[in-house]
């Protein structure tokens, strides 16, 4: 059978957790259909997501259409949750993006459709929620074609939009206008089409059209939009057969070498770490050899395959399907199993955490099993970052937002019984190099006998190995980008199996030295080439290396220097007009920028760009200067170079440039 992996993605609330409990009731999965509002759908299982009605952990569920078994994934919407998303975006094959047909296009709605075109899955759009008052489904498709995609489809028409007995008519063939719709939009791409519809647009049979509709939204050119209510189960059986229709399941070669990418990671009650995978390519089963992240391999202990319900229980993994893994060791969400699919260099940042918060134990002997804890919900959620000072022995954590933090202090409490405070949440900086800086270590050697590249008897690196590399500024939110220009009889061979496997583990070095730069924050936007490296076999450890890249390329970095930029938020405020001028007044108090600004039928709406360190004062004022009825949107806006009094971080240890404090204290580290 053919399995489709597809996503569900909106912003919150848009009815994605409905949805997917919907789908899977139509499509025969479940007997009865469960609800968010009373805690009982598949996909919110946690007792966090059942209480609070949010999703905060993307789930799998599967069900079967026609001959074709769907995986569904239902993903958060809140942007605290941002990070699981992301994760999930590199293994779907399709994607169904929900939008609120009262609502309408909500702040996240053109973040997640834009990440989905970058990395090119195919994707529907369902308009829910036709049955709530205030429904507008013209309204929404206006909106999606101008904010979205002017390649929007309508696949049918509703009627009683806005009541409880709202219906959608799936449009056929006897509908002229949808069929020149069809047949215009399809023409952009498809210059038969376009020749046929010129001629006469009567001849082009509606059977052409729908298949070109499939291959134009496999190719993500088009979007079909559906519209219904997941609430009352309307519009779903014509999703189904779009899903069916207009998808494509992946295919891949199960005689080639195993290939698959971990999108999610959880314990068991046991405590046994599990992975869950999709794989591209190969056959996985247990007890099968793998690598594992690119590093070292290992042998899961069990697979157990997602199928639709009734189907035979399979542990013999094959391309385009997910498993939950046990047994591979230190598996870390993202890592690939296997090869690395191919394809997979375009991934779909979103920013990064802008916030940390320091953590503290209610008991202070629970430190120790504070540490642990936050490091397995690292594992989960390696962006949460944690970091502990060790001049204070304080842990911090990184964090898009306090419903996040909410959810750290509950899971904290109840799964690893932790009573923790967080202290004041502060702004996560970045630094940026200012100019080009290169640095180098050769290695020490008395005599020349079985070195490898240059080498001096007047050296006084502390280290086994020989190093050079050179940091330059690159574009904003280029990342860090490594690149090597050495010889290949340079690489160390006996310790690492080929020059890739070394590069991967240099790449990781540098990442590594630089999430502290000069001002403790995270180095960023940069170009680091390494032009020279060198070893003495077999005297030379991975750990020269790692050690010499922290060295050297701090080193490179302070004598770029670094520009440290703060993060910024893009608002959209809307209030009753009145009350505009007053929150124009303390946007200008608050340094922000006003992008736009306009005002009918009694409302204003002004863009601003803020610094996020701000916005909370403003959340906070907002409700007495508008009578409550001020709403805010705020989304990552980049960030800002800060010119004098730059704040600095508290560094984890000693900085490399303080050369003899940081050799003692790794040397204590051990
Ligand atoms: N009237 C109406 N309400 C709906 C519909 N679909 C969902 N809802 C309600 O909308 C709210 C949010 O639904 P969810 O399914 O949790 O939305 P979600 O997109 O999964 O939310 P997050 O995962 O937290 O982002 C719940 O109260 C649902 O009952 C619908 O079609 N009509
Ligand atoms: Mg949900």
């Amino acid at each position: 059978m053919r399995t489709l992996d597809l996503g569900i993605l909106a912003h919150v609330d848009a009815g994605k957790t409905t949805l997917t409990e919907r789908l899977l009731f139509t499509a025969g999965a479940i007997d009865h259909v469960g609800s968010v509002d009373a805690g009982t759908t598949q996909t919110d299982s946690l007792d966090l997501e059942r209480e609070r009605g949010i999703t905060i952990r993307s789930a799998v569920a599967s069900f079967r259409v026609g001959d074709l078994a769907v995986n569904l994934v239902d993903t958060p919407g809140h942007p605290d949750f941002i990070a699981e998303v992301e994760r999930v975006l590199g293994v779907l094959d399709g994607a169904v993006l929900v939008i609120s047909a009262v609502e309408g296009v909500q702040p996240q709605t053109p973040l997640l459709f834009r990440a989905l075109r970058r990395i090119g899955v195919p994707t529907l759009i369902f308009v829910n929620k036709i049955d709530r008052t205030g429904a507008d489904p013209e309204r929404v498709l206006a909106a999606i074609r101008r904010r979205l995609s002017p390649a929007a489809l309508p696949m049918g028409r509703v009627d009683d939009a806005g009541r409880h007995e709202a219906s959608f008519i799936p449009f056929g063939p006897e509908d002229v206008v949808h069929r020149s719709t069809v047949a215009e939009t399809l023409a952009d791409h498809d210059d038969a089409i376009l020749r046929a519809f010129v001629r006469d647009e009567g001849t082009l049979g509606y059977g052409r059209l729908r298949e070109q509709l499939a291959v134009q939204t496999r190719a993500g050119l088009v979007h079909p939009v559906f519209f219904g209510s997941a609430a009352r189960g309307v519009g779903i059986d014509a999703l189904l057969t779009g899903i069916d229709e207009l998808l494509r399941a992946a295919r891949g070669d199960p005689e080639a070498e195993v290939s698959g990418r971990v999108f999610k990671i959880e314990r068991s009650t046991s405590g046994e770490r599990v992975a869950y995978v999709r794989l591209f390519a190969g056959t996985l089963r247990a007890r099968q050899r793998v690598r594992v992240g690119g590093g070292d391999d290992a042998k899961p202990t069990s697979v157990q395959v997602f199928a639709p319900a009734g189907a035979p229980r399979r542990d013999l993994l094959l391309p385009g399907e997910m498993a939950t893994v046990r047994g591979l060791g230190a598996v870390r969400v993202g890592d690939a199993i296997g090869v690395p699919p191919p394809g997979q260099e375009v991934t779909a940042r979103f920013p990064r955490p802008t916030l940390e918060a320091v953590v503290l134990p209610i008991r202070p002997e629970q430190a120790g099993s504070l540490r642990a804890a936050l490091g397995q919900l690292a594992e989960q959620d390696p962006l949460i970052d944690v970091r502990q000072d060790d001049h204070r022995h304080e842990i911090s954590v990184s964090l898009y937002g306090e419903v996040q933090k909410e959810v750290i202090g509950a899971t904290l409490e109840r799964e690893y019984g932790i009573a923790a405070d967080f202290r004041e949440t502060t702004v996560v900086c970045i630094e940026r190099p200012a100019h080009v800086g290169e640095a180098e270590e050769v290695i020490y050697a008395p005599t020349k006998t079985n070195i490898t590249g240059r080498s001096s008897p007047q050296s006084t690196n502390p280290f086994r190995a020989t190093l050079a590399l050179r940091i330059e500024p690159a574009s904003v939110g280029s990342g860090v980008v490594f690149r090597a220009d050495v010889e290949p009889r340079l690489v160390p061979l006996y310790l690492f199996k080929t020059p890739d496997v070394f590069l991967k583990q240099m790449e990781d070095f540098v990442n590594e030295a630089l999430t502290e730069g000069l001002a403790g924050w995270r180095v960023t936007d940069c170009l680091v080439t390494m032009s020279d490296c060198g070893y003495a076999s077999p005297l030379t450890s991975a750990a020269d290396f790692r050690r010499l890249t922290q060295l050297v390329l701090m080193t490179a970095l302070d004598r770029a220097g670094t520009w440290v930029c703060e993060p910024m938020a893009e608002l959209a405020l809307e209030m009753p007009a009145e009350a505009a001028s007053g929150v124009l007044a303390l946007l200008g108090q608050l340094g922000g920028r006003v992008t736009s600004q306009f005002s009918a039928n009694g409302i204003s709406k002004v863009g601003a760009v803020l610094q996020v360190a701000r916005v909370r004062t403003l959340q906070y004022r907002l409700p007495g200067l508008s009578m409550g009825e001020g709403i805010l949107e705020q989304r990552f806006g980049g960030y800002q170079p800060i010119g004098e009094d730059a704040p600095r971080r508290q560094r984890s240890g000693p900085s490399p440039l303080e050369r003899d404090a940081w050799l003692a204290w790794l040397s204590k580290r051990g």
